[in-house]
């Protein structure tokens, strides 16, 4: 198959997961066609069957607004053209489904749109009365849509229209990065034996809730040992900073800001802790199971579906910090119920979410919205 895909190629579980599924699936012999304003951060360099089109959005002094949204339509059927695509995969629904769309009625209806909804597209921009309906007529309009989470699938038909046709393909990690990895000299950078290590990774903006990792931090280095490593940076950083400082935990935090290698830091901690406000899947806390990391987060959105309350880690109420750090330090002062919860994580990322087998249920439907067998 011809496909190209369209996603926001910074930093980003929704870019992780599109340049993830585009590189298997070009590993797998389809021509994978990159339709993005910027190189996908994961895309790295030469891959065969892969190919990168930038979208460059013209500066023409008129406009206020840059018209992203047709030139990224425009571009989508000229590469639809000119590469004779047979589907267009875009991920995440603003504006992407629409420009789709657009370029489907500009190349014709061989061209086949499949819509994934990662998250925010539903849960914040499709609550937005300004892009509500826009958003609803960009999932009707696409031949499927696919949402990354039960939860999300549910959100979005309850918001929407219940009979929006909707399948839910779970994300899923590739274990060939996402595996531990025996980096014992990078863990002694950061924690002396005796010491438990937390870590932390986000875009840190106000819906990871970053001020409430430092709360369950600060609780359980009161009971055991413990540093934190923080990955990533964002619009809450100077505040975490702040609250660091005056918590007087300077000593025991390590800002590592972004990161690109990510799995080596994941196999180096001890617990992941994850308390976001909203998350409609939670690919970190995946990525930290397939490195033998458990996490302790909130019960919210599509992390139930990712982290077995119990079994692959603890889920408490949104903003229950006690209860968080009471579970991490359950977790932390007992070896065995550790390594029981590192080996169900492991089992189940193989069982739920190893990437052959969701490569394999996003080819069966692109093979159903192509017509084939
Ligand atoms: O929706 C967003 O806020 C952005 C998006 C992204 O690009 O990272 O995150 C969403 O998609 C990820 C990949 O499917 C999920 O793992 C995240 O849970 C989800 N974020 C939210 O729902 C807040």
């Amino acid at each position: 198959m011809k496909i190209g895909f369209t996603c926001y190629p910074t930093h980003g579980g929704s870019g992780v997961i599109a340049t993830e599924l585009g590189k298997l699936l070009a590993e797998r012999g389809h021509e994978i066609h990159f339709i993005t304003y910027d190189m996908p951060f994961r895309l790295g360099g030469f891959k065969q069957n892969i190919f990168y089109h930038e979208v460059e959005v013209s500066r023409y002094s008129l406009f206020k607004y840059p018209p992203y949204d047709l030139t990224l339509a425009s571009r989508m059927a000229q590469v639809a053209k000119l590469y004779e695509l047979d589907l267009l995969h875009v991920h995440y629904a603003v504006p992407h489904a629409v420009s789709a769309f657009l370029a489907k009625q500009m190349v014709g209806d061989h061209l086949k749109v499949v819509t994934t909804l990662h998250g925010t597209d539903i849960t914040v921009l499709g609550e937005d009365p300004t892009l509500h309906n826009i958003i609803c007529f960009g999932m009707k309009q696409s031949d499927a849509v696919t949402a990354v989470s039960e939860s999300l699938k549910k959100q979005t038909q309850e918001l929407f229209r219940a009979d929006q046709e909707i399948e839910r393909i779970y994300n899923f990690v590739d274990q060939r990065t996402y595996h531990p990895r025996n980096v014992r000299y990078l863990r002694d950078n950061y924690v002396c034996p005796d010491e438990k290590l937390i870590i932390h990774i986000s875009n840190f903006r106000a819906v990871k809730r970053p001020h409430d990792v430092i709360k369950v931090f600060d609780k359980i280095q009161k009971q055991i040992p413990a540093r934190l490593l923080l990955v990533g940076q964002g619009p809450e950083w100077s505040s975490v900073h702040e609250l660091v400082q005056s918590l007087h935990l300077h000593d025991k935090v390590n800002f590592l800001g972004r990161q690109d290698d990510v799995a080596q830091f994941m196999s180096i901690a001890d617990l992941l802790v994850l308390p976001s406000a909203k998350e409609s899947f939670g690919l970190v806390a995946l990525e930290a199971m397939a490195c033998g990391v458990p996490t302790v987060g909130a019960n919210i959105g599509g992390i139930p579906e990712v982290v077995i309350h119990g079994e692959t880690g603890y889920l408490a109420e949104l903003g229950d910090v006690d209860n968080m750090a009471n579970d991490a330090i359950k977790i932390l002062k007992d070896d065995a119920m550790h390594q029981l919860f590192v080996q169900n994580g492991l089992h189940r990322v193989d069982q739920e979410f190893r990437a052959d087998r969701i490569v394999d249920q996003y080819e069966a439907l692109y093979k159903r919205v192509l017509g084939e067998k």
